[in-house]
């Protein structure tokens, strides 16, 4: 396995999700990248689910999508969809291969607006904490009348991994 590295998706919460049952619904957040998948355990009974769940993947082509996507868990049917949305780590990656360092924490090193060409709801950050660098992202659910997720990434190089900072 030649992965560039690993990338942690903290699954906060979803908000004003889509009912599926009869009068909510119970949600779990599925993701993929390539042939991975990964998902969070179910919410059940909650359109405002708090997963506060890590999931993480290996990054070996950063062109490959990262895809959410939110299901309704039903016991004797197929679990229902309930959106999906892409996460663009291109903006965070760039920040990334910077190569900063010692900044204070809390520093703000990129911005990234809403935009058609990404899921985002809302403003996004990508900040300088403790040594670490995250993005937290707003998403927006496509393909279902409403619905938003929370989610932070964070990128983890692996030991003997080719670095990413030049
Ligand atoms: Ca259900």
């Amino acid at each position: 396995m030649d992965a560039l590295g690993l990338l942690r998706i903290r699954v906060r919460r979803g908000i004003n999700l889509a009912v599926r049952d009869t009068a909510s619904s119970d949600p779990y957040v599925a993701i993929t990248c390539g042939s991975q998948k990964v998902r969070t355990r179910v919410e059940k009974n909650n359109c405002n689910p708090v997963w506060n769940e890590d999931l993480t993947i290996y990054i070996k082509d950063l062109n490959t999508p990262i895809v959410l996507s939110v299901y309704d868990k039903d016991t004797f049917t197929g679990d229902d969809s309930m959106g999906t949305a892409q996460i663009d780590i291109k903006p965070y990656m760039d920040c990334l291969k910077m190569g900063l360092e010692g900044l204070p924490d809390g520093t703000k090193v990129g911005r990234v607006e809403p935009s058609r060409d990404n899921c985002l709801s809302d403003e996004s950050y990508v900040v300088w904490n403790k040594g670490k660098i995250s993005q937290d992202m707003n998403l927006r659910l496509r393909n279902v009348e409403c619905g938003e997720v929370e989610v932070q990434i964070e990128w983890i190089n692996l030991p003997g991994s080719k670095h990413l900072h030049k």
